[in-house]
């Protein structure tokens, strides 16, 4: 199967492959920021503040929105190849997530933030902010935590709400409560993005792209407003974008997703992504605990002490009972296809 799969992958590339240009027409090197990548081509911002659209090299095995590259601009302007990148320099951190289909999917590169954003429509869930933040912990970038649309928390829902971003807080992360629509809170994030790349992530129509518009009004991103015209179509981002800010910093805008499957991370590796159980790994009576029922289980222990959060440990076992379920759905497709 596996090897079928190969050739077919092969066979694709060699298909779509555009004609690649001779060294001859090609400019010097230069140094490059991949703004967007879109299958075969990528916007490369050069280091004279062009934008333009390349091409890149077959031996390239991964190009994110992020990646500093080397490119070469064609010297006619008639070439039907606006320039070429040629190289990718290595990251110093790389935000990514399994997909089904794909193996594991890099979101983007050279990221020094995470921005988790949340809201309370479509739904506010610590679950998915639980995944997001084990993403984080295992890539080594600083999360944040971000509540988006203040403006419609509700009395009923706010105590409740309120009372998870505590949680959060007490455990050590940044909490940040905004409405992008109404402008509260924006001025704390545009002081929290200054000279670092930040991605937003977060599930769809929790209005990334909104405050996104909101910290950059030039960024003009499309969102989830149905359009008037047509009266179809919700503007969802499908592509990860950079964007500059103008005192200094990027943003990454990437596109919502409904499950952030972490199937490859060892079971191992999620707890320790759990900052707070960190105190406690190691020191359960069996090596192999798997810090539910067992006997002499140190989390479970600081769990009943309430040394850990009841929503933190329930949705560590979700993730836990989610890997094996992901890893067998996984499997089953590939066999399949
Ligand atoms: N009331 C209110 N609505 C908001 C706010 N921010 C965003 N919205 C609305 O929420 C919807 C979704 O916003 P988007 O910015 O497209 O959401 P997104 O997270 O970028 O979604 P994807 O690109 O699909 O991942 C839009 O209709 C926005 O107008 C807010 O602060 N308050
Ligand atoms: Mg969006
Ligand atoms: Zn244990």
């Amino acid at each position: 199967m596996r090897a079928n799969h190969e050739k077919r992958l092969q066979r694709k590339e060699a298909g779509d492959a555009a004609p690649e240009l001779q060294d001859s027409s090609l400019g010097p090197e230069l140094l490059g920021t991949v703004i967007s990548r879109f299958g075969q081509h990528a916007d490369i911002e050069t280091e004279d503040g062009q934008l333009v659209r390349c091409n890149i090299r077959r031996n390239i095995q991964s190009l994110v929105t992020g990646d500093k590259v080397i490119v070469r601009l064609a010297v006619e302007t008639t070439a039907t190849i606006a320039g070429v990148v040629e190289a990718v320099h290595p990251r110093h951190s790389s935000l990514s997530r399994p997909d089904m289909y794909d193996g594991i999917k890099i979101i983007a590169a050279n990221i020094d933030q995470i921005l988790i954003v949340s809201s309370v429509v479509p739904s506010f869930t610590t679950q998915i902010i639980d995944r997001y933040l084990v993403a984080a912990e295992d890539t080594g970038i600083a999360p944040v935590i971000i509540l988006n649309k203040i403006d419609l928390l509700s009395e009923e829902e706010a105590p409740q709400v309120e009372a998870a971003l505590r949680r959060y807080q007490e455990i050590g992360y940044p909490v940040y409560k905004v409405s992008s629509i109404e402008g509260e809170g924006v001025d704390t994030i545009k002081a929290l993005l200054k000279d670092k790349v930040s991605v937003f992530v977060g599930q769809s129509g929790v209005g990334k792209s909104s405050l996104i518009n909101a910290l950059l009004p030039d960024a003009e991103l499309l969102t989830g407003d149905v359009s008037e015209n047509s009266g179809l179509g919700q503007h969802t981002t499908t592509t990860a974008k950079l964007l500059h800010f103008p005192s200094g910093g990027d943003l990454v805008d990437s596109p919502g997703v409904r499950e952030f499957a972490l199937w490859h991370l060892p079971p191992e590796r999620v707890g320790w992504c759990f900052i707070e159980f960190r105190d406690y790994i190691g020191t359960c009576k069996f090596r192999d605990c798997k810090h539910k029922n067992d006997p002499g289980c140190a989390i479970t222990a600081a769990f009943n002490e309430g040394k850990i959060f009841e929503d933190r440990y329930n949705n560590y076992h979700r993730i836990i009972d989610s890997l094996d379920e992901q890893r067998h759905a996984r499997h089953f497709r590939n066999d399949s296809d």
